[in-house]
């Protein structure tokens, strides 16, 4: 048995001496599509075989009890006026989801869980969302809540809202959740429905690069940009910078800062992007997806502000690498890991003079992963 669901269910049972009801919710990676999701734009996420195991049983107790492998960190709580805690609290994934349960009417008893992620806290592969999935998807298979797919990530996200208090778009929620084996999701986050890409890119692949640094102020800033967006869209008379072209934007410059027309014309133009990249993989043109990946950095880098120092250079050097086609930050940014699109036969040598320099420069480890595209959120068999 994969030990991270081995480990959960151990504890599990030697605690509750009962078998529980195991969940497995992944991370994802993004190929490219990064802060459009909450301007109704398009995204382009995979599930990964990176996650969150969860153990669940009903209690006859008057307390649940939450325990966090990772952390080795275990609350006990009541089901009743659940208040989120001291920011950045992991309890807060578990009760915000709760609590959105408990406002759409849904009625759910006490019960113990058990959790345990391999997903690098900070990394960018969103184990924020893989753990909001894991707790509404085993609770609503718990207590028989008949929520759709779609009903449990809005409250994972409205968790994320309310609860842990950053402003997050739907993007994470739903690749953890819908992820398909082998597959890339080009999400509309306005219909929030995708269409699913095969990714085979044959003599190349992706790869992962943790800057294994996570600057604070990171969720204000998030908050900040959404506010500019959406800002931005009243100014223009739209829903969503989605519906704006360059030009619309042009029309209203002398009414935004120069830092902020840069911010929406990010947006425009990721999400153009994004459309291409979905066109170029159709194509199996990995040469213009991956200068569709350099232009995404160089635009959250320059124009959007999210990318930090040590995220550069890793993209700096994949831009030394002719065996790189494309690299970025990815995910919310000022930290996390990098995206690469990396020749098979070039892997080992990029992954070692990139680790390389990184250390020379930072005095710091970096660490590669390759991910492979999973399933989303579902009962372990
Ligand atoms: C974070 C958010 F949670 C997503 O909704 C998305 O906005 C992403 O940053 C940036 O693309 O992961």
């Amino acid at each position: 048995m994969n030990p991270l669901i081995s480990s959960v269910k151990t504890v599990f049972i030697n605690t509750f001496k009962t078998e529980p009801l195991l969940i497995f919710s992944p991370g994802r990676i993004n190929i490219i599509g990064e802060h459009t999701d909450y301007n109704d734009g398009f995204v382009f996420p995979a599930a990964i075989n990176k996650g969150i195991v969860a153990a669940f049983k009903k209690s006859d107790s008057d307390k649940s009890t939450a325990h966090a492998l990772n952390m080795d960190n275990s609350i006990e709580f009541s089901l009743e006026n659940l208040k989120p805690s001291q920011q950045g609290n992991w309890e807060n994934y578990v009760f915000g989801v709760i609590a959105e349960i408990q406002k759409s009417g849904k009625k759910i008893d006490n019960f113990n869980v058990v959790f345990k992620g391999d997903i690098p806290a900070g990394s960018g592969m969103s184990s924020s969302a893989a753990l909001e999935n894991s707790i509404v998807f085993g609770l609503n298979e718990l207590f028989n809540l008949g929520l759709s797919k779609h009903e449990m990530i809005y409250m994972s996200q409205k968790a994320e809202h309310n609860f842990v208090g950053v402003k997050c778009g739907i993007m994470d929620q739903y690749a953890s959740m819908f992820g398909i084996k082998n597959n890339a999701l080009l999400l509309d986050c306005r219909t929030v429905e995708s269409q699913p890409y095969e990714i085979d890119f044959k003599d190349h692949q992706l790869m992962l690069i943790n800057t294994n640094v996570k600057h604070s102020l990171s969720d204000s800033a998030y908050n900040d940009r959404r506010f500019v967006c959406e800002h931005i869209s009243k100014l223009l008379g739209i829903k969503a910078l989605r519906d704006a072209t360059e030009s619309d934007l042009e029309k209203i410059k002398d009414e935004v800062t120069p830092e902020n027309y840069q911010k929406a014309l990010f947006v425009i133009q990721e999400n153009d992007r994004t459309l291409k990249a979905s066109k170029a993989i159709e194509d199996g043109d990995l040469v213009t997806l991956g200068n569709l990946i350099y232009g995404s950095h160089n635009g959250l880098q320059h124009q959007y502000k999210v990318s930090c120092d040590e995220l550069d250079f890793l993209v700096d050097q994949a831009k030394l690498n002719n065996h790189v086609l494309g690299a970025r930050m990815m995910g919310g940014g000022f930290g996390g890991c990098t995206i690469n699109l990396v020749a098979k036969n070039a892997l080992e040598d990029f992954s070692k003079s990139a680790s390389k320099a990184y250390k020379d420069k930072f005095n710091k480890e970096c660490s590669v992963y390759s991910v492979e595209l999973s399933n989303g959120t579902h009962i372990i068999s």
